[in-house]
C-alpha cells in the first residue's frame, strides 16, 4: 500500500517512519510514504503557503493554489481507486473498523491541515473525505497522519507477525481488551490472576472473554450499544458484575481479577 502525505512539514514526519512497527513494514515493503511540501508548489519569493481568513478572525489559512498542486502531484504517485483524505477535527472519528476499510484501498493521498485550516475549496475541489482522530484541536495534522499511518501499517500483512496485538481483535468486535499482565506473578502484593497461569487455555479464553466485556461495560458502554452482546456474552457480563463490585456513585471498581 503506498501512501502520501503532504504536509508542510515533512521533517516532522521523516523521523517517525524509522521506529516499531511501522519502520519494520516500511523495511520490509509491506507500506510505503511519499511526503509532499505545498512550499515547493509557491512561485512567490517568501514561498507563501498561508493567508489571513475572509471575514476576518484569528490565524491563518492554506492557501488553495499550493495544496492543489501538493495534492495533485502527491495523486499521481498512488494507484487508481486511492482515497484523498483530509485531517482534520471535522472529520469522521476514526474508528479500528475505518482503519480496516481504507487498509483495504489501493492507496491514500492524507492532506495534513495546519493552521486554522484549509482553504473549503480545497475539500471541495480534491478531497474524498475528512477523518479526525478525536475530538480536539491539534496544530497540525501531521500527527494525525501518523495515526492512521500506524494503524494502517499494523494491518499489512505480514507487518506484525506473532506480536499480532489482540488490540485489533478487540477492537474489531466492537469491545475493549481485557488486563495484560507479566513476570513477576506478585507485584506489590498483587497477584496475576491464577488462570492465566493454569495453562487450561479453554478457561483463559474464557476469562480474557469476560474481562473484555465487563470493561466496555464499564469504560465504554456506548460500544457494547453498537454490537449487542449475545447470550453467552450477556451471561459473562452478569458473571464479571457479580465477581466485581460496581457502586452506584458511579465511581466504580473493575471485576476481581
Ligand atoms: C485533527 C484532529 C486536527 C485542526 C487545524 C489541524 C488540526 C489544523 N486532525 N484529527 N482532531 N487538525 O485537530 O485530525 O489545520
Amino acid at each position: 500500500m503506498h501512501i502520501e502525505i503532504v504536509t508542510l512539514f515533512p521533517g516532522l514526519l521523516r523521523g517517525a517512519l524509522d521506529y516499531g512497527v511501522l519502520g519494520r513494514a516500511l523495511e520490509r515493503g509491506l507500506v510505503s510514504v511519499g511526503l509532499e511540501d505545498p512550499r515547493s508548489h509557491t512561485s512567490d519569493a517568501h514561498r507563501t503557503v498561508d493567508d489571513r481568513p475572509y471575514g476576518g478572525g484569528p490565524g491563518m489559512v492554506l492557501k488553495p493554489e499550493p495544496l492543489c498542486a501538493a495534492i495533485t502531484a502527491a495523486a499521481t504517485r498512488v494507484p487508481a481507486g486511492s482515497a484523498r483524505i483530509a485531517l482534520s477535527a471535522q472529520g469522521q472519528l476514526l474508528t479500528q473498523a475505518g482503519v480496516a476499510e481504507l487498509a483495504r484501498l489501493p492507496g491514500l493521498v492524507l492532506v495534513a491541515g495546519r493552521y486554522e485550516g484549509i482553504d473549503e475549496r480545497v475539500l471541495e475541489l480534491m478531497i474524498d473525505r475528512e477523518l479526525s482522530i478525536g475530538d480536539y484541536v491539534l496544530s497540525g495534522g501531521e500527527l494525525a497522519a501518523l495515526v492512521l499511518l500506524d494503524a494502517l501499517a499494523r494491518l499489512q500483512p505480514g507487518a506484525l507477525g506473532d506480536e499480532r496485538s489482540s488490540a485489533e481483535e478487540s477492537f474489531a468486535a466492537g469491545l475493549l481488551e481485557g488486563p495484560h499482565y507479566t513476570r513477576p506473578e506478585v507485584f506489590m502484593g498483587r497477584r496475576v490472576p491464577q488462570v492465566l497461569s493454569s495453562g487450561d487455555h479453554a478457561a483463559i479464553r474464557r476469562w480474557r472473554c469476560k474481562q473484555s466485556i465487563g470493561r466496555t461495560w464499564l469504560k465504554r458502554p456506548e460500544l457494547i450499544g453498537r454490537a449487542p452482546l449475545d447470550e453467552t456474552q450477556r451471561a459473562l457480563l452478569q458473571e464479571f458484575l457479580l465477581e466485581g463490585s460496581v457502586r452506584v456513585t458511579g465511581e466504580q471498581t473493575t471485576g476481581s481479577r
